[in-house]
């Protein structure tokens, strides 16, 4: 599959005009690096988003975003956008400026440079590299530095940097899409088409924010879908990943039309089926768990030491259910569509056994509700566990 070029935008990147002419106050214009910083959530991981702004007596001058993995910094894109209009002016960023040469030259370097007068900070930096650093060397060289303003909107821009950097494991978003009554199919594994299109766009922005994207063996062999994202621009496709015990997957499943497979098998795969699959698969052989599933805290784990710092959870039920249940979902986004499946063989969107239940002294896993979004005619709930 061909890489799209880099230009991770999802949205517009033309500011309105009455952006630059009206004077705003310094919250008002970290509000606006943040929102600048959205704009990166295509292209820029694993790294953070991060988003920019340079004013002078509170109006904009230049302003950016970091926008694709690998490519410049949110501050340094908006002081090569000034040029020499960056002298004396304010820099307003939403993450703690980088000291240290990485895939880019250190950001403190090129503030320095430019003569900004003051640096206002969002966010520190939970990159162990930079951490604190950033601001202690801007101000050595004489700037003034503000540190924490909007700090908990920064921080929340970046949960997955900030775990990944914490925990080298990647952040953990489950999706499903399902009806009113929880179900995902019918009886008969019907199930396409529960949820709107703009649901659909939804889930495909859900893939282009991640580095992986993880179905069961099932999803494969009922739906055979792509997996991939449609719609939005991607510096490069996600991983897609297959959890699939017995390695049952069909050689010919759409989703080897990616770049970037990983089966993810129990134990020792047998030699003459991982020669059927496609020579780019990859597999990972993974310790089983008491159910005899692919151990989930091993395979995130490995996803980690390869990089991946967001992986986005998909389904079908039991994958949706093994992830809850065993406490390793950072963020649930529940699709509900109006309608009702009803049966008693429906498939649901969340399923473990019900010993698990049997062993809770409470009903249920309690979540907290974080957002609540019409997506046409559905609704879109975002839960964390508590
Ligand atoms: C970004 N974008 O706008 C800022 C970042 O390898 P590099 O040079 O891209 O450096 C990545 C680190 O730089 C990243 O882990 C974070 O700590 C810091 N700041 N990163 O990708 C930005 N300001
Ligand atoms: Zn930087």
């Amino acid at each position: 599959m061909r890489e799209s070029p880099c230009f991770a935008r999802c949205r517009p990147d033309m500011p309105p005009a009455w952006i630059f002419l009206v004077a705003m106050t310094d919250k008002e214009l970290m509000r606006r690096a943040i929102a600048l910083a959205r704009r990166g959530s295509c292209g820029a991981h694993p790294n953070p988003i991060v988003g920019a702004v340079l004013a002078k007596k509170g109006r904009i001058i230049a302003e950016a975003w970091h926008a694709c993995f690998g490519g410049p910094h949110a501050e340094a894109a908006a002081l090569r956008k000034a040029g020499g209009r960056a002298r004396g002016a304010d820099l307003y960023v939403t993450l703690e400026p980088c000291s240290t040469h990485g895939k880019t030259p250190p950001c403190t370097e090129a503030i320095k440079a430019a003569g900004a007068a003051r640096v206002f900070i969002g966010a520190s930096d939970p990159n162990p590299c930079h951490s604190c650093r950033g601001g202690e060397i801007l101000r050595a060289a004489g700037i003034q530095v503000k540190t924490g303003l909007l700090r908990r909107e920064c921080e929340a821009l970046n949960p997955a940097f900030a775990k990944y950097m914490r925990t080298r494991l990647p952040y953990v978003t489950l999706k499903t899409a399902q009806s009113l009554d929880g179900r995902i199919a019918d009886a008969a594994g019907r199930s396409r088409w529960i949820s709107s299109p703009q649901s659909r766009r939804f889930a495909h922005k859900l893939r282009a924010e991640a580095d992986a994207v993880i179905a069961g063996v099932g999803t494969v062999l009922a739906d055979d879908p792509l997996l991939n994202v449609r719609g939005f621009k991607v510096p490069r496709q996600p991983w897609v990943v297959i959890l699939d015990s017995r390695l049952r997957i069909p050689p010919k499943a759409r989703v080897f039309k990616n770049d970037r497979v990983i089966v993810a098998v129990v134990g020792k795969a047998p030699a003459a089926a991982v020669k059927r699959l496609p020579a780019h698969a990859e597999v990972l052989e993974l310790p089983k768990d008491r159910d005899g599933r692919p151990s989930l805290p091993a395979l995130l784990k490995a996803l980690g030491s390869i990089g991946i710092s967001h992986i986005l959870v998909e389904g079908g039920g039991k994958v949706a259910g093994s992830f809850i249940s065993q406490g390793l979902v950072d963020r649930y986004c529940c699709i509900i569509a109006p309608m009702v499946i009803g049966g008693t063989d429906s498939k649901s969107s969340v399923v473990w056994p019900d010993r698990l239940n049997a062993a809770r002294k409470t009903l249920g896993v309690q979540a907290e509700v974080k957002d609540i979004r019409r997506l046409g005619p559905d609704l879109m709930l975002e839960v964390i566990f508590k």
